[in-house]
């Protein structure tokens, strides 16, 4: 809702430590560069501390993407491949099932989904990811397929997303990543992915999923043609959903990285704008309980200091990522829980393993991951 009265610092600062909702102007001003970048911050860590206190989250996990030969072409996307294209690939059962075993001999609770849309693999292809590796790893987690995979497997079956949903989850899907968000205004949306699902079918999707209780994380791709007037825009949509049904779990600001993108010409965001879309988001998301400082795409320096900025979670250590690295991430591939734990300890926060719920994990001496006896631990 929009006001009239002008957003000061100490108007906003007087909200946040009430505990009160921001409003749409308030989430302009708090982007303005003239507003202290270090105040925002600040407040934004009030808010995490509020909420989550010096627990900095992490897990265990993989990314699996079984093809990147995808019928769409979103200009900021470096990942996809055409068919014929010697990049394209499209991965065989027993790659698949490799992915599921190398997880499980790596301690990894969660494996991390995503894919192109391959036009010449039906949707039972993907289903069947779904079910060969529940079947041989129950014990990991599936968080799969974003709200864009899901609308094309309605496409290809005519059926209605409950339908889609339902099936997934019998063959072993428990969440969904927050991807294919990227900016829901039309003006830009029309601009950088015109011919995917839209921002009524990403919300379609996500409100289905949570009414059926399956959990998802949400995102924003920022730091490419999108203005502050669109970032607010999207956060206070995701706020209008989350109150509706409570289902995301997570935010994760994601930063545009132009290389080998239709959008190589545009500059990467800088560090300072990272963490202003960070606290900003921890502020006017008062209703979603993580943020995520996804270390891949923000450097592990930036990662770090995010913590103190809003962000609660660095995400996984993370192996096999390829949608950055295409895109020029210089980030390694892979942390160590060593790494990761170190850190964040080094920032002032104390490392909290979870498992893709947000429960703590707990392991035996061999590091194998226990049951958590209650959620949040
Ligand atoms: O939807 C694609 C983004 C997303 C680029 O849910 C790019 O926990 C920057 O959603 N530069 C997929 N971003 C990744 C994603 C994600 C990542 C980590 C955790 C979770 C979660 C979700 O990556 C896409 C798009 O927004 N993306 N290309 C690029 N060149």
């Amino acid at each position: 809702m929009r006001s009239n009265s002008q957003p000061t610092l100490s108007s906003v600062r007087a909200k946040v430590e009430a505990g009160e909702r921001l409003s749409f102007d308030e989430g302009l001003f708090l982007f303005r560069p003239d507003v202290s970048l270090h105040e925002v911050g600040e407040l934004a860590n009030l808010v995490r501390q509020r909420i989550n206190g010096r627990a900095a989250y992490y897990n265990i996990n993989t990314h699996l993407n079984p093809t990147n030969v995808c019928v769409y072409r979103c200009t900021f996307c470096a990942f996809r491949s055409d068919l014929r294209d010697p990049k394209g690939y499209a991965m065989n059962d027993e790659q698949i099932l490799a992915r599921g075993r190398e997880a499980v001999q790596h301690g990894c609770t969660e494996v991390h989904i995503v894919s192109g849309l391959h036009h010449q693999r039906g949707y039972d292809w993907y289903l069947r990811i779904i079910q060969l590796l529940h079947e041989a790893y129950p014990q990991l987690h599936l968080k799969a397929w974003t709200a864009v995979e899901i609308n094309w497997f309605e496409h290809l079956t005519k059926r209605p997303v409950r339908a889609i949903l339902q099936e997934l989850r019998e063959a072993g899907l428990a969440s969904m990543p927050g991807g294919g968000a990227e900016i829901f205004h039309p003006d830009v949306r029309s601009r950088i992915c015109e011919h995917k699902a839209d921002a009524t079918k990403w919300f379609e999707i996500h409100r289905t999923a949570h009414e059926l209780g399956i959990p998802t994380n949400c995102t924003m791709l920022y730091g490419h043609i999108e203005n502050d007037y669109h970032r607010v825009d999207h956060l206070l949509r995701l706020r209008e959903l989350q109150d509706e049904t409570g289902g995301f779990q997570a935010f994760v600001p994601l930063a545009f990285h132009p290389q080998n993108t239709g959008l190589s010409h545009l500059p990467k965001a800088s560090a300072l704008t990272d963490l202003r879309v960070t606290a900003v988001s921890r502020l006017l998301l008062d209703n979603i309980p993580h943020i995520k400082a996804y270390w891949i795409m923000l450097g592990i320096g930036t990662a770090q200091a995010a913590l103190s900025y809003g962000a609660d979670d660095l995400d996984g250590t993370v192996r096999h990522e390829l949608i950055y690295h295409d895109a020029g991430a210089t980030t390694p591939e892979i942390l160590s829980v060593a790494e990761i734990r170190r850190l964040i300890t080094e920032a002032g926060y104390e490392p909290v393993e979870r498992d893709t719920l947000y429960r703590r994990v707990a392991r035996d001496d061999d590091g194998v991951a226990g049951t958590p006896p209650c959620p949040q631990g």
